[in-house]
C-alpha cells in the first residue's frame, strides 16, 4: 500500500471522527426554554410545575422570569432581557395584552426564538389564518365556554331569576375578556336574570373587594357574582363574606385556588371552575421539544379542559387533583 494512500486514509479517518463532533458542538443537542408567565399567582405557579416536570423529563434547561404585576409595561422589559440573553431557542409565555404584546414577541421571533403562547393569546388566537400567525401554538382553556359554565351554574342556583354582576380584571386580556363575553351570552339565555354591572379591578384583589362592596350596597337585591379569575374571585368572595352576605349572594369563582376552595367550604362560593395550568405548561415544553426534533405537525391550538368543583365533589380525589396546589 503506497505511503500516500496510507496518509490519505489516516487523514480521512481523523476527519470523520472530528467533523460530527464539531457539528454537534455547533448545534446544541437540546433546546433551551424561556418561561414568561403573566404574573405571580397560583395559576401560573401550577403551570410552572408542569413546565419544570417536562423540562426534567426531556433533560432540558429552562429560564423562568415572573412579572410582579400584570401588564405589557412590566412584561415587555423582562421579555427584552430574555431575548438579549441570546441563548434561548423557545419562549413559552402568556401575553398580558393580545395587541400590545405582538410587537415585543415579534422581536423574539426576529431574534430566532420560537414562541408558544399559553393561557392567553395574541390577535384572535387563530394562528393558522388569523391576524397573528407567528406563534408555534396556543395552549389554553376555552374561556368563552368557561364564562357560559359560570352563567348556567348561577342560573341553576338562582332558579333562573335575579340580578348578577361581573368582577373582571383588565381590558385587552384575551382570557378574561372571553370569560365575560361567555358569561353575558349564558345569562342572556335566562330572561329572568339581569346583568347589573361589570367592574375592572386591574388584577388587584383589594380593588375587587372595594368595587364589589360598593355594588352590594348599591344593589341590595344582588343575587350573584362571577369572579373571572384568581384576584376577582378572591375579592368578590371576601366582599360577600365581610358584608355578612354569604349564602345570600352566590359567587362563582374562576380558578381553583386554596382561597376559592376555602370559600366554597365556608358557603361563600357556590362553584369553582378549575383550569388545567399544569397541562398547559407540560404540553408547551413537549411541543417545543417536538418542533426541535423536526416534528412539523405541532397543533396551532390546543384547548385544555376544566374541572367544575362544588361542595359535593370537592373531596373527590379525581376532582381535588385540579385544585391549584403550590408550595
Ligand atoms: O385566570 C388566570 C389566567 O387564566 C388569566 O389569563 C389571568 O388570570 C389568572 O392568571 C388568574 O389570576
Amino acid at each position: 500500500m503506497s505511503k500516500r494512500f496510507v496518509t490519505l486514509l489516516l487523514f480521512s479517518l481523523v476527519l470523520l471522527s472530528v467533523v460530527p463532533f464539531a457539528v454537534a458542538q455547533d448545534a446544541p443537542a437540546k433546546p433551551k426554554i424561556g418561561f414568561l408567565p403573566g404574573v405571580v399567582d397560583p395559576f401560573y405557579q401550577v403551570m410552572e410545575i408542569g413546565v419544570n416536570e417536562a423540562v426534567a423529563d426531556f433533560g432540558l434547561e429552562v429560564v423562568t422570569q415572573y412579572p410582579q404585576t400584570w401588564g405589557p409595561t412590566v412584561q415587555t422589559p423582562i421579555l427584552e432581557a430574555m431575548i438579549a440573553r441570546g441563548d434561548l431557542d423557545y419562549l413559552i409565555t402568556a401575553p398580558t395584552d393580545k395587541e400590545q404584546m405582538i410587537a415585543p414577541l415579534q422581536a423574539a421571533i426576529d431574534a430566532g426564538i420560537k414562541v408558544i403562547t399559553v393561557d392567553t393569546f395574541l390577535g384572535d388566537g387563530n394562528y393558522v389564518d388569523g391576524p397573528v400567525t407567528f406563534p408555534l401554538s396556543y395552549i389554553g382553556s376555552d374561556n368563552v365556554e368557561g364564562g357560559r359554565i359560570a352563567a348556567r351554574a348561577l342560573a341553576d342556583v338562582l332558579g333562573g331569576q335575579g340580578k348578577v354582576y361581573i368582577q373582571n380584571t383588565n381590558v385587552g386580556v384575551s382570557t378574561t375578556e372571553q370569560r365575560g363575553a361567555g358569561f353575558k351570552e349564558g345569562i342572556a339565555e335566562f330572561p329572568g336574570m339581569e346583568l347589573v354591572g361589570e367592574d375592572y379591578n386591574l388584577d388587584d384583589a383589594n380593588t375587587s373587594v372595594e368595587q364589589t362592596t360598593a355594588k352590594l350596597q348599591a344593589v341590595p337585591d344582588l343575587a350573584g357574582i362571577f369572579g373571572v379569575n384568581v384576584f376577582s374571585a378572591t375579592g368578590a368572595g371576601n366582599a360577600v363574606r365581610s358584608s355578612g352576605m354569604e349564602g345570600r349572594v352566590q359567587v362563582i369563582a374562576f380558578d381553583a385556588t386554596q382561597d376559592a376552595i376555602q370559600n366554597l367550604r365556608d358557603g361563600v362560593v357556590t362553584l369553582v371552575i378549575a383550569q388545567k395550568p399544569h397541562d398547559m405548561g407540560y404540553l408547551a415544553v413537549a411541543f417545543a421539544m417536538a418542533d426541535w426534533r423536526g416534528v412539523t405537525s405541532v397543533p396551532k391550538h390546543v384547548t385544555t379542559g376544566y374541572a367544575v368543583i362544588d361542595a359535593g365533589n370537592v373531596d373527590d380525589p379525581e376532582v381535588a387533583k385540579f385544585i391549584y396546589q403550590v408550595p
